[in-house]
């Protein structure tokens, strides 16, 4: 792959990378690869140079996990796993590049995920705090707010507990306006961009004093019906009062468990006539509740100070775990903290046999003595490595900028080959990778945009999200008895079959139930194909049958329909009939089943390959639906029928009619005085 041509040849095609479970490839993974690579192969047919690489998120607590459960060595098992991933990803046909391929746990990689850090760092923007964090008594980890869901653990589903915990944090607070305002320009499907912006969730307010507990409130216009502070429980204030800061009467302050202490500022005024939890809890503690007059919007603009708040908070980094990059920090006696020297990185993981989380809050890198200890990098004096290891999702959060430079050793990329081949032309992702992945690699790339090291803001300009494939209904899985896996079906039906039938199954975007009889009928459809190529040439049954088809099916990949393209195919067969046609047919199939159609290609006595030939070209004129037969008349007599599209005006129809041979020999050079037009009928030429 020749990552030097001209830049708007280059089309990056890229599909999330995938986590090497123990379980190898499901078909919802081919499901999601099949679509993005018949996307690939169209693109190239089209003309463009497509770079699809394909790699391993390999770092993390679920291949951690995992092996926790089967008793083996993270580095073990995923060197296996990788390698049985990497075999049935090529068995399905995607044109991979496997000269460019990356795996996060591979020191060769994990380096420059530490640079990132050391960068972000040195930028005030990676910081340490004691923080009361969400911990997952199961993982025996801290979890990132992203991380949880109603509460629970999204990996395991264990209610988590808050502790509070020295964390390291990326400020990605400082780039929420940008993350939100840089949404409005992405082609990003709409449910993608409502998602992020509610994660965002910026809301726009003000603080208001009650003496010195200070509230953050959307609706100071309530003010004069406040009959209560609230503060979450455990806060000093609880049971105080303070002054109302217009009336200066005696508000109490109580203890209520709907009080975030780490939104807005902590304590909320409480207005039980115009907010329902308020009321709720002020029936549930008998609070009276006060129906004064809201304030006009010109004078509640004036009460307290502006503010804006967001639902995101910085992102928790630190993981008490393994299985992850070291975090490139030093921590000296007299200096703090300080980045380890990017000559002196990566900070390898060491090889211990215990890689049990130990449950006492602190990683198990912390045993290991000899790597613990350390001279600080500034001042030489005896210091201690940071034990934590690096959140998972910081692996994937700049993995899209190596595939390009993966050959490139001394450097985390080549800045001209970035700005030729990056940002990410298309981007085939999952729903559940919006508020997490999609907005971490955002955040980064602002960053490393903003430090100097890449040219544009934004990775992914143009994102679609790919549907799950279920089967009989419901999601697949060990305990349903309803898993199939790419193995067994290809052996028994091929990768042609397997790509073609999942895709026919459901539109790509939506996902949907992986039907079985798509398979018999992919499979007719197929030997329908074979005999038509070995059938003699002749005149086509439907003189526009390949315009519309070519058109059609390019459409329909064009938007990830390609349950769409196929039907439109196989509706065509019928009609095929002369060589022109077939060979056109068989260009039209090669996105969708790869290895069908180069054998088809070859039967058809044409040389390898079908994939570096161009998509087939058409007259958009012999099938457009709208055209319309136009009676010329020169002086009322009609003296040709035209072909037209519908609606002209009466210039273009002027000019269609005197596009014809036999209108102009009836005006035999007389000049056209008047005309008189009904539109899509009849055109009258008077001399
Ligand atoms: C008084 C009030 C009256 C409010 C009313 C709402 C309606 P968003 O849009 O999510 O930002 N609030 C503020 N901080 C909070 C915290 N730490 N925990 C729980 N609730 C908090 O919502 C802002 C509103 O949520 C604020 O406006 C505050 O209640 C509450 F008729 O103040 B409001
Ligand atoms: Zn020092």
């Amino acid at each position: 792959m020749n990552l030097d041509e001209e830049a708007d040849r280059l089309f990056y095609n890229l599909a999330e990378f995938p986590y090497p479970s123990a379980d190898g490839l499901h078909v919802g993974h081919v499901f999601k690869y099949c679509g993005l690579d018949a996307y690939g192969r169209y693109h190239r047919l089209r003309g463009r140079t497509v770079f699809q690489p394909m790699g391993f998120d390999a770092f993390g607590i679920n291949a951690e996990n995992y092996a926790i459960n089967v008793g083996e060595h993270p580095k073990a098992l995923i060197a296996r796993t990788t390698a049985n991933f990497r075999r049935q990803l090529s068995s399905v046909g995607c044109a991979w590049d496997w000269t460019r391929t990356l795996d996060t746990s591979d020191p060769s990689y994990y380096r420059w995920t530490q640079w990132v850090l050391v960068q972000l760092f040195r930028a005030g923007l990676m910081y340490q705090a004691d923080a009361p964090v969400l911990w997952c008594p199961s993982c025996l980890t801290v979890l990132a707010r992203e991380q949880i869901d109603d509460e629970r653990c999204e990996r395991c589903g264990t209610s988590v507990i808050e502790r509070i915990m020295r964390q390291w944090f990326l400020r990605m607070t400082a780039y929420a306006d940008r993350l939100l305002a840089g949404l409005d320009a992405l082609d990003w499907p709409d449910r993608a961009k409502r998602l992020q912006r509610s994660w965002i969730g910026r809301s726009e307010g003000r603080e208001i004093d009650f003496g010195d507990l200070t509230v953050f409130t959307t609706r100071p216009d309530t003010l004069p019906a406040v009959t209560f502070l609230a503060v979450p429980p455990g806060h000093p204030a609880a049971g105080t009062t303070r002054p109302h800061p217009t009336t200066g009467e005696p508000i109490p302050v109580y203890e209520a468990g709907y009080i975030v202490a780490d939104y807005g500022t902590g304590a909320v005024m409480g207005v039980p006539a115009h907010d329902e939890r308020d009321a709720r809890f002020a029936a549930a503690h008998r609070i009276p509740v006060s129906h004064d007059a809201l304030l006009p919007s010109h004078v509640a603009w004036t009460i307290g100070r502006p503010a804006v708040r967001y639902r995101m908070q910085d992102w928790l980094i630190s993981r008490q775990r393994y299985w992850g990059p070291p975090i490139p920090i030093v921590h000296c006696p007299s200096c703090g903290p300080a980045p380890v020297p990017e000559d002196q990185l990566p900070v390898e993981l060491p090889d211990i046999a215990d890689f049990r989380p130990s449950g006492t809050g602190v990683s198990p890198l912390a045993a290991v003595t000899e790597w613990v200890h350390v001279a600080c990098p500034e001042c030489g004096a005896d210091a201690r490595r940071e034990t934590d290891v690096s959140d998972t999702f910081v692996d994937s959060s700049w993995y899209f900028l190596r595939y390009p430079s993966t050959d490139v050793e001394d450097r985390p990329w080549d800045a001209a080959r970035t700005a030729r081949v990056l940002p990410v032309d298309f981007y085939a992702g999952g729903p559940e990778h919006v508020q997490r992945h999609h907005l971490y690699a955002r955040f980064v790339t602002m960053a490393l945009h903003d430090l100097g090291h890449v040219a544009f803001e934004e990775p992914f300009p143009r994102i679609r999200l790919g549907g799950f494939i279920v089967h009989r209904g419901a999601k697949m899985s060990k305990s349903r008895g309803n898993v199939v896996t790419p193995d067994e079906f290809i052996a028994r039906h091929g990768g042609d079959v397997l790509r073609c039938a999942l895709l026919f199954s459901a539109p790509w975007q939506d996902g949907g139930d992986f039907q079985l009889d798509a398979v018999a009928g992919i499979e007719r459809f197929f030997a329908r194909l074979w005999r038509l190529v070995e059938t003699d040439d002749a005149p086509d049954a439907d003189g526009y049958v390949v315009d519309r088809t070519v058109r059609d099916v390019g459409e329909a990949i064009e938007r990830m329909r390609f349950n769409i393209a196929i039907a439109k195919l196989m509706e065509a067969l019928p009609h095929v009939r002369s060589g022109d046609s077939k060979r056109a047919v068989v260009r039209l199939l090669a996105p969708l089943a790869p290895y069908l159609a180069e054998e088809l290609w070859h039967r058809h006595g044409e040389p390898f390959s079908v994939h570096t030939q161009s998509w087939p070209s058409w007259d958009e004129r012999r099938i457009a639906d709208d055209v319309v037969t136009l009676v010329v008349q020169v002086d009322g007599k009609m003296r040709a029928r035209v072909q037209v599209a519908s609606g002209l005006a009466e210039g273009e129809a002027v000019s269609a009619a005197l596009d014809d041979g036999r209108v102009v020999a009836a005006l035999a050079g007389a000049q056209v005085r008047r005309v008189v037009y009904v539109p899509d009928r009849v055109v009258n030429l008077v001399t």
